[in-house]
Formats: structure tokens, sequence, C-alpha cells
């Protein structure tokens, strides 16, 4: 568990654990195995991906914060005073911190993540730095509807920013869905900055997720860990491996557990059983091109307003901004 420096109110507004129990039990009696992604992130593993972002293999992070530092005065345009920022899957404030320092007086900075902790800890670090700004963090799962607090509501505009290629985690058909709740949330006049993942040459899509040292390792194996912990299951860790591979096909990097011998594992009383070889596929990290993200992101009801690359061309930052004319009725507010 994170230490808490000072207690802070964070709004909250979902059931985590009986969710988390009943996603794992209905994921494990599928076919084939799935966990989601999203319940990697418990405090162990929202340490063990930071650590991840500094694996020499890990190109994402480094080339994001390249491009984010190169262009945050171009990016803060999109920015103007008064604006809310609205952070999706904020984790840590490494990348905020350089649009923050690039933008004036914001009404507010949200910043919406999975983990309680992680947000508490963050709001805790930035605010020394940014005493003015008001920090207002929400726990939420951000592929749902969630409230705003009411001073980013109040603001004239509200900017949401979605790095770290977070939008590879859904399913394409998730990933329009997502682009379409956040044109909600944020509301008429919107813009949307993402951080995207390209396309790229398959050797260095594997290495990025088979490092060397095993952190990607233990981060998709932590997902056991944090079953057997809260669910009480019964998975003993060195009976299954981390595989990670890229998908050409479908553009996407995959991550699965597999179990190295037939078994079963109890997880909430309930008995799963494993066949040799047999895999749960914890992650999907979908690839995108400039154009296959532009697409869908129109279908979503966004128009392209400004894309971003680092020099290889590994790293995207695009920026959206809401159509005034709605792809879908809107339905209750
Ligand atoms: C946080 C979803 C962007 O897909 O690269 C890193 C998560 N998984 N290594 C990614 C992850 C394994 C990461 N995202």
């Amino acid at each position: 568990m994170v230490a808490l420096a000072r207690s802070r109110r964070i709004q909250t507004q979902s059931d985590d654990e009986s969710a988390f129990e009943a996603d794992v039990l209905s994921g494990l009696g599928a076919t084939p195995k799935r966990v989601a992604a999203k319940y990697f992130y418990d405090a162990t593993g929202s340490l063990l991906f930071e650590r991840i972002t500094e694996l020499p293999e890990y190109y994402p992070t480094r080339c994001e914060m390249t491009i984010l530092r190169d262009r945050a005065a171009d990016i803060a345009k999109l920015i103007p005073q008064g604006a809310a920022l609205v952070e999706f899957g904020s984790g840590s404030s490494k990348k905020v911190r350089i649009v923050l320092e690039a933008v004036r007086r914001l009404a507010a900075y949200v910043p919406v993540d999975i983990c309680a902790e992680m947000l508490e800890q963050e709001a805790v670090d930035l605010q020394p730095d940014f005493p003015q700004l008001k920090v207002l963090p929400v726990q939420a799962d951000i592929a749902q509807p969630f409230r705003l607090p009411a001073p980013a509501m109040a603001a004239p505009m509200r900017v949401g920013f979605f790095p770290g290629s977070t939008i590879g985690n859904f399913e394409p058909h998730e990933a329009a869905a997502f682009l379409r709740n956040a044109g909600r949330i944020l509301g008429k006049g919107a813009t949307l900055i993402i951080g995207a993942d390209l396309i790229k040459p398959v050797e260095i899509l594997n290495a990025a997720y088979n490092d060397a040292a095993g952190v990607t390792a233990a981060f998709n194996l932590n997902l056991l860990v944090r079953i057997n912990r809260e669910l009480g299951g019964d998975f003993k860790l060195d009976t299954f491996e981390h595989h990670a591979f890229y998908n050409r096909e479908r553009h996407r990097i995959e991550m699965h557990l597999a179990s190295l011998k037939r078994q079963k594992v109890k997880v909430s009383g309930e008995t799963i059983e494993f066949r040799t070889g047999e895999t749960i596929h914890t992650e999907n990290s979908y690839k995108y091109s400039i154009e296959s993200l532009g697409a869908l992101a129109r279908g979503a009801g966004w128009q392209p307003a400004g894309v971003w690359t680092d020099e290889r061309n590994y790293f995207s930052i695009q920026a959206f901004t809401l159509s005034e004319r709605r792809t879908t009725p809107q339905v209750g507010g």
C-alpha cells in the first residue's frame, strides 16, 4: 500500500470490491479465460507500472514525455485560461505537470483514476508545486459515466487529457464508446488530447513488453497476487508464466498468464480448471496510426485538431475538438 501523507477527500463512485470479484469469476469461467487490464492497478500494480515506464525497452513513456516537453507551448494553446483540465486515467502526475507548467490559470485540475491510493498520493505531491491550482481528484472507472466536481462544471470549457496510450487497453468499439462518453462528460466546446502508441516494427513492440529485468512479468503476475489476497485465491505463482506478443492482424500487444501445468485453482470458493499451456488473457494494448485513431474519433463525434509525434514516429499526441453536431442522440444529461 502507498502510505498516505495527508488525508484528502476523494470523490468515489464505484463499488469496486464486488465488481472485481464478479468480473474475475466471470472472466475465469469464460473460454478463453480473461481478466480486464484495469485490474492490474492495485497499489503494487501501480508502482510496478511506474517501474515499467523507466525500463530501457519500454519506449512509450519517454517518447510521450519528449513530445510533451518539445510541444508544450503548442499543446497549451488548446487549453485557454479559466478552462478545467480533466485527466483520464491519471496515474502518476509526471505528464500533466508539463502541461500545467505551460498553461495559464485553470479553473480546476481533475485527475480521474481507478486507483484511490495513487490519486491521493499524486494530489499530495502536486499541490505544493501548484499552490494556486484547485486539484479535485475523482476515483472512477473512466469507461463509465461519472460526474465532474462543481468547479469543473462551472468553467467555460473543459479539456480532457488522456495520455499514456491507455486508450490502447480498450477494444476499438470500447475506445469509440469511451470517446463518446468523454464528449458527454466534458460537454460542449470541449477539447480532448490523447497520447496514443503507434504501429511500428514488431521487434520493438515485443521487446517493450518482454523486458530483460522481468518487471512486466511481475506486473502481469501481480494480478494473481491480487486475486489471492482480495478474493481468497490460491494461485501458485511459480506455475504461471508471463506471455506477451504482437498480434499483427489486430494491431495489438497481447499479454497472457499461461498455466505451466494441468491444475485446479480456487477463487472465492469456486474451482477453476487449467489445461497445460492454457492462458488467462490479461491485456490488449492496441497500436494505432494517426489515421486509424482519427477515424475512430471522428466516428465518436470529435474533429482532429492537431497531431504531434517524436522523430522516430513511435508515439503520437493527438488533439480533437467536439463536433457541434452529435453523432448519437444524447440520453439523459
Ligand atoms: C498503461 C496501457 C499504456 O499498454 O503499454 C505496459 C500497460 N502493460 N506494459 C501499455 C502496460 C505492460 C500500458 N498502458
